[in-house]
């Protein structure tokens, strides 16, 4: 007999080493372990979704005719680590070898290929493009633009296709989406389902210190859960999806979004049947092609589009720093005190709910620490710490290279960068703020505004020849150079105070 690895994100029927073993001969073994837990402090409720949904799966896969071993993590013989288990069990059950799904993580794979036991790797078959089908894409292209790659995954998948030409005509309908935030939001956000509480009490002993607050729990932790969650959406959230899709609030930390990027990632709901039901909608006539369009483009598009690149670039992407920058992660991102607004009210909603949606992620937190020069290692380490749906195969490219372009611009063709305008246009934050998005210069100045020219006037010789930036380097060019110093001290002045410890 040979034991067949699930891991805490393979939570499929369908996996590829569920399908490829024997329920009659071969033995599940699925372990809650420090090694998985603790690798960076993830946010409890991460934890908490991940354990509960696991011991639901192990015993959905029992009724299913499994024999299932299970480890807890307070089992006295727990190994500790996912190879620790492994070993454990093949002695226990004098197994042969070891099935697995690839993980999505280079640190286990290399783990689990460096096992002293015989181990078979298969593909994951849960993504629609696989590791061979991205990388001959990718072949011999200058530059690896996500539009491109997503118009082959709806040719494939035939998502929202008239024949061989895409539906209404176009490919993408970003054109009109991104609208201001709303003043009335006409959804009433995720639905909220029953916690497991062993597992909530067992989170709350073993990771007292970890950022992030475990109650209330609310995710869905099985498969019909998470589709209740999905139906619910579809008919509530996705009509406006496309229209708000970029907008933030102060008072709805949700808006029109889907959250099912946790259920997805953890194999809890298929991605193209997600796809499959919006485009059911839209046919049936109760949501815009705009909105539908536009997310399937994020999961057959961006979702497969990130998982190529971390594939195909390697263990070392994550340890990517293009722009040399060394910053050490500000005290706000674990709940320090700040009088930025914006990023209070994202670093507050992520340590409630392990989840900020795309437009706080990318251009609040995320674009705060790239104008501020932090060193990318450690924002990495931040957004797979404290998001539920982050594992490395998503989070890595998403971070080192959409919003820190710590890759040298493998993945965005200029840097995510804004001043506080941006924000001011997008969301209502601006407005109960210590500071003033109006004020270039002052004390009351945006630090956007500060580190935004900051940030392009260190980076001049990398940026000033990308014919995308060439207007921004211009408008900085004619400023008086008076105006010029004035921001330029004072932006290090902000920088100086951070990095002392004080509240900025
Ligand atoms: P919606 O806004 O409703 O979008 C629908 C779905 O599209 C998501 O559930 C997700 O499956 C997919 N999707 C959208 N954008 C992306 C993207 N850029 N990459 C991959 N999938 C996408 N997503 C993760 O799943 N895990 C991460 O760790 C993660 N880290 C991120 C870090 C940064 C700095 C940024 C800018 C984005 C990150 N994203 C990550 C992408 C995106 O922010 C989340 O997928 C999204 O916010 C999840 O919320 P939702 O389910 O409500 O998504
Ligand atoms: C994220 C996570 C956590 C917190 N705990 C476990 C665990 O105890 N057991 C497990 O099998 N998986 C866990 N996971 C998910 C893994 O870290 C994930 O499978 C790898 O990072 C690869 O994506
Ligand atoms: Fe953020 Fe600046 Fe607006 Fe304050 S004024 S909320 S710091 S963008």
């Amino acid at each position: 007999m040979r034991l067949v690895l699930v891991l805490g994100d393979q939570l499929s029927l369908n996996l590829s080493a569920l399908a490829k073993t024997d329920k009659a001969k071969d033995v599940v073994v699925m372990a809650e372990v420090m090694g998985e837990a603790a690798y960076v402090p993830h946010h409890p409720k991460k934890i908490a979704f991940i354990f509960m949904a696991m011991r639901k799966f192990a015993e959905k896969l029992r009724a299913a005719g499994w024999t299932v071993a299970y480890t807890k993590l307070d089992d006295a013989d727990n190994a500790g680590s996912i190879t620790g288990e492994l070993i454990r069990r093949a002695a226990e059950y004098d197994a042969t070898g070891v099935v697995y799904t690839e993980p999505g993580e280079w640190r286990l794979i290399n783990a689990l290929g460096e096992m002293p036991l015989k181990s078979h790797s298969l593909p994951d078959t849960r993504f629609i493009a696989s590791h061979q089908e991205f990388d001959d894409w990718a072949e011999g292209r200058k530059q690896l633009r996500m539009e491109y790659f997503y118009r082959d995954m709806r040719r494939k998948t035939g998502l929202l296709m008239d024949g061989d030409k895409p539906e209404g005509g176009k490919w993408n309908y970003d054109h009109d989406n991104r609208k201001p935030a709303p003043d009335q939001v006409d959804f009433d956000g995720p639905l909220r389902f029953e916690a497991d509480e062993e597992v909530l009490d067992l989170v709350e002993a073993k990771f007292p210190d970890n950022f992030g607050d475990l109650r209330p729990f609310w995710f869905a932790t099985d498969g019909d859960a998470a589709q209740a969650q999905l139906t619910h959406w579809l008919k509530g959230g996705l009509p406006k999806f496309g229209d708000f899709q970029d907008a933030m609030l102060n008072d709805n930390r949700f808006l029109y979004h889907s959250l099912i990027s946790f259920y997805i990632n953890a194999g809890l709901l298929d991605p193209l049947e997600v796809c499959q039901q919006a485009e059911a909608v839209y046919r049936s006539g109760d949501a815009p092609l705009n909105a539908v369009e536009g997310f399937i483009r994020q999961i057959i598009g961006w979702r497969e589009y990130v998982r190529g690149i971390y594939f195909r670039e390697g263990p070392d992407y994550t340890s990517r720093n293009a722009l040399g920058h060394k910053r050490k992660l500000p005290a706000m991102y674990w709940g320090g005190k700040t009088r930025m607004n914006c990023m209070a009210k994202s670093v507050d909603q992520t340590r409630t709910e392990a989840y900020a949606h795309h437009i706080q992620r990318l251009m609040v937190t995320g674009n705060f620490a790239l104008l501020a020069g932090v060193d990318p290692h450690e924002v990495h380490e931040w957004y797979l710490a404290v998001y539920a749906d982050a594992y490395e195969w998503v989070e890595a490219p998403n971070v080192i290279g959409m919003s820190q372009f710590a890759d040298d611009g493998i993945i965005a063709s200029k840097p995510y960068i804004s001043s506080g305008n941006y924000i001011h246009k997008m969301s209502d934050y601006c407005g109960s703020c210590a500071y003033r998005v109006q004020d270039k210069t002052g004390e009351k100045a945006c630090p956007f505004n500060l580190l935004y020219w900051h940030f392009l006037d260190n980076h001049r010789a990398r940026f000033s020849g990308n014919p995308r930036m060439g207007n921004m380097y211009r408008v900085w060019d004619r400023m008086d150079e008076d105006r010029r110093e004035t921001v330029l001290r004072e932006a290090r002045q902000f920088l100086d105070k951070m990095d002392a410890g004080e509240q900025v």
